[in-house]
């Protein structure tokens, strides 16, 4: 669950399993998710954030097969950008953050391990933010672990 001011309207509204409730006052919330254009969907973690920071609050969330999938704000409307991630192979993956690790003002990803192509167990991956695109980078070296031992202070 994601508490934000979606429509910046100074009443927080919330993301939570598929469903994007606006804060209508007098504890009053509407759903919506399909008005906006966005999946109902099984996730392993998102997070609402405006990931190429032209004002407009995109989403991100981790698909438990294929890694992070990224739906950009055009408007007010979503729609799927695909392949956002260059190497975002990923399965059973758990969890997603975003911090800006790099000072850029871009927010970059950072996803849990899960399993990579062989089956083994996966690093944790960071992709970092390029031109619209996240590029996978070898910066989370070196361990081995699910998502619930990284942290990242955001
Ligand atoms: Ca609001
Ligand atoms: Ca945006
Ligand atoms: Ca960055």
């Amino acid at each position: 669950m994601q508490a934000l001011d979606w429509n910046g309207d100074g009443l927080i509204d919330f993301y939570s399993a598929s469903r994007l409730y606006i804060n209508q006052g007098n504890w009053k919330f509407k759903n919506i998710r399909q008005s906006v254009g966005l999946p109902e969907l099984f996730d392993e973690g998102f997070k609402i954030f405006d990931y190429n920071n032209d004002g407009l609050l995109d989403f991100l969330y981790m698909h438990p097969n294929y890694g992070p999938v990224l739906y950009v704000n055009h408007d007010g409307y979503f729609s799927k950008e695909s392949p956002a991630f260059e190497n975002g192979y990923c399965r059973e993956a758990f969890g997603l953050n975003v911090a800006d690790i790099n000072g850029d003002s871009y927010e970059d990803v950072l996803a849990g391990g899960g399993y990579n192509e062989s089956g083994g167990l996966a690093q944790p991956k960071l992709f970092v933010y390029q031109s619209g695109r996240y590029k996978s980078s070898g910066f989370v070296d070196g361990f081995y672990g699910w998502s619930d031992l990284v942290s990242v202070g955001v």
